[in-house]
């Protein structure tokens, strides 16, 4: 296994770290930033990835194996641009990978393509997933085998413009002391290829059980949802964005509500972070991307694991970035 906190691979820029394991080995589906410089906004146009890559990692001390190009936008006949945070999931003898691109009318939609191999290539349907919108899907199969996927960014992310349920191009977020936006979450049908139902906003709430709001930029979701389960109960984590944390809240069921409980890891370097949590031969890791390859380039990302802890009661030990070596 490559070592905790440096970059899984060094060729290429990785982000956005989406961990599984599949046929006994580690299987990384991250993004794949360019290296080429490109003016930052709020919207994120500096994030104009197009492909995507698979890496796996076999054993403890083996390396990082880069299985190459999995899918190209030229390849996916409704994107245009932004092939941004992906996740995968095997189901039927089928392994699928989930991605968030805007299509040609500039609107994050979320695609799904199909393997045979966790490696790919994966093969895109024709067109996105009918009733989806925004970024970062996340999907989890709970233990009854219903598959769930998370989703949903602000900003650059758009979900502020489907407040109303269609797509409102200049629409704006809640008011500071209004509840803050969910990521919306939504069944998937049984062949992993469509919506079993309307996506729903999950609630977060804090320990008194009020919604955590808009305002409150150390707590409420940003983007970058993840789903694991640890000792019966679900954890939602994700970023806050503007305030650079990991955070989680915890439920009883894959829908929430959750309640929020508190900090994963610190800012790292770079604009973004995100992560996914894993099992692995018996420990829990944390993947997560930050900058320091590229020298602190917001879009020249790599992507870096670390392990995990958790405290009798099930809560996460805070990671410190700047204490993890790297
Ligand atoms: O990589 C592009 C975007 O940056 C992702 O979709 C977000 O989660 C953030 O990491």
């Amino acid at each position: 296994m490559p070592k905790q906190n440096e970059p899984l691979v060094t060729h290429i820029y990785t982000a956005d770290p989406s961990a599984h394991v599949f046929e006994g080995k580690l299987y990384i589906y991250p993004s794949h930033d360019l290296d080429h410089e490109m003016v930052s906004n709020d919207n994120g146009d500096q994030y104009d990835m197009e492909d995507y890559h698979v890496l796996s990692i076999e054993s403890l001390d083996g390396p990082c194996v880069d299985h190459g190009e999995a899918l190209h936008v030229k390849d996916v006949k409704w994107a245009k641009q932004q092939m941004w945070a992906p996740d995968a999931a095997y189901k039927n003898n089928t392994y699928y990978l989930f991605f968030p691109a805007r299509d040609h009318d500039g609107i994050f939609r979320i695609g799904v393509a199909t393997s045979s191999s966790p490696s790919g290539p994966f093969k895109p349907e024709p067109d996105y997933i009918p009733g989806s919108f925004s970024i970062d899907p996340a999907v989890f199969i709970d233990k009854d085998d219903r598959a769930y996927m998370y989703f949903g960014g602000l900003w650059g992310g758009q979900l502020e413009k489907w407040q109303t349920g269609s797509f409102v191009p200049d629409a704006e977020g809640p008011a500071p002391d209004a509840p803050a936006l969910g990521p919306r979450v939504a069944e998937l049908s049984d062949d992993m290829l469509t919506f079993k139902e309307a996506p729903k906003e999950i609630s977060i709430v804090d320990e008194d059980g009020n919604p955590i709001l808009a305002g409150d930029e150390e707590r409420r979701y940003f983007e970058g949802p993840w789903m694991h389960t640890y000792n019966g109960k679900y954890y939602l984590s994700y970023s806050t964005g503007s305030t650079h944390y990991l955070v989680y809240a915890v439920g009883d069921s894959p829908t929430g509500p959750f309640v929020f409980k508190g900090k994963i890891l610190t800012p790292v370097l770079g604009w973004t972070t995100h992560h996914s949590i894993v099992e692995f031969q018996g420990k829990w890791y944390l993947f997560y991307h930050d900058s320091s390859l590229s020298g602190g380039a917001d879009n020249k990302r790599s992507v870096k694991f670390t392990e995990l802890k958790y405290n009798e009661d099930g809560t996460i030990q805070t990671l410190d970035y700047d204490k993890l070596k790297g």
